[in-house]
């Protein structure tokens, strides 16, 4: 369970971490599922409703991006999301009555490892109110090198920052972010990040030979009802959200009087893409 200084420093600072929440058995399971899933797949052949590739490397390259919604696809992760282990620790942050979101595994590959772009998850799902949070597992020890995640403590309460360029949602932030407040979250394989969905974050290339594999799972609070499902929204329309823990909530709970829709110009595969096609104007 979370020690009270923990939970503090989540309400306080919108994150807080906690080394060896996987055991060695647990992060080596999911690793050599990853593996299995990887398997036989390159940029020019790959199964590209399960996986993104990264795009910098020849057709025949084998690396991988992103794992979209492994907790759908595959019963290892699945479990995990479900475990009590974890649904305690969550219900310590968001209360009892707890829905699944969505999932994703980041496998940012040594050497090429893309980078992530400032962000608040909010911004991709308007929710009724701030009660949502990321679960980021790491998988491999994670320093600056391989691109740990970085975040800016303490904002999470202040209104969301601006993602947008002429009206149509970039996917990263548009407004100049001030850096030197931002905190590098490093930590063993098999440490856990709790993450509030308005924390800006950020990771950059791994420039290292190590792979910096995570984890992501996240989940909200019964009564943070989406406000906006359009096709580009964050695992729309509620395809894998469900309820994890507790019950339904009959009311939403309101606690922002206005928040930006995200208008998309056009489709793109996921965060990454988006940044890109952004930074490219
Ligand atoms: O993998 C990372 O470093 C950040 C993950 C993230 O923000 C995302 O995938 O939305």
């Amino acid at each position: 369970m979370l020690t009270w200084q923990q939970t503090d420093q989540y309400y306080r600072d919108g994150h807080t971490v906690q080394p060896d929440f996987l055991s060695p058995d647990e992060v080596a399971a999911f690793i050599a599922e990853i593996d299995r899933i990887g398997d036989g797949n390159t940029l020019a052949h790959h199964d590209d409703t399960r996986m993104e590739m990264e795009p910098d490397q020849k057709p025949d390259g084998t690396l991988v991006r992103r794992i979209y919604e492994p907790c759908q696809h595959y019963e290892v992760f699945r479990n995990y999301a479900e475990s009590d282990a974890l649904l305690d620790e969550i219900q310590q942050l968001l209360g009892h009555n707890l829905i699944f979101h969505y999932s994703k595994i980041n496998m940012k590959p040594g050497r090429v490892g893309s980078v992530v772009e400032w962000h608040q998850d909010l911004a991709y799902y308007p929710l009724t109110n701030r009660d949502s949070l990321a679960a980021l597992l790491y998988l491999d020890d994670t320093t600056a090198d391989n691109g740990c995640l970085q975040v800016i403590p303490g904002v999470q309460g202040e209104p969301l920052l601006n993602h947008t360029v002429d009206g149509y949602f970039q996917g990263r932030v548009t407004e100049p972010v001030d850096e030197s407040t931002a905190v590098p979250v490093e930590g063993k394989a098999g440490t856990i990040i709790y993450m509030n969905c308005m924390t800006p974050h950020a990771s950059i290339t791994n420039t290292s030979d190590r792979p910096r594999r995570t984890l992501i799972l996240s989940y909200r609070a019964a009564d943070a009802y989406p406000l906006y499902c359009a096709e580009m929204t964050q695992s729309a329309p509620e395809e894998t959200s469900y309820v994890i823990r507790g019950e339904l909530a009959d009311t939403a709970r309101f606690t922002m009087t206005e928040f930006p829709i995200p208008r998309y110009k056009k489709k793109s595969k996921s965060l990454y893409e988006l940044q890109e096609e952004s930074r490219a104007g």
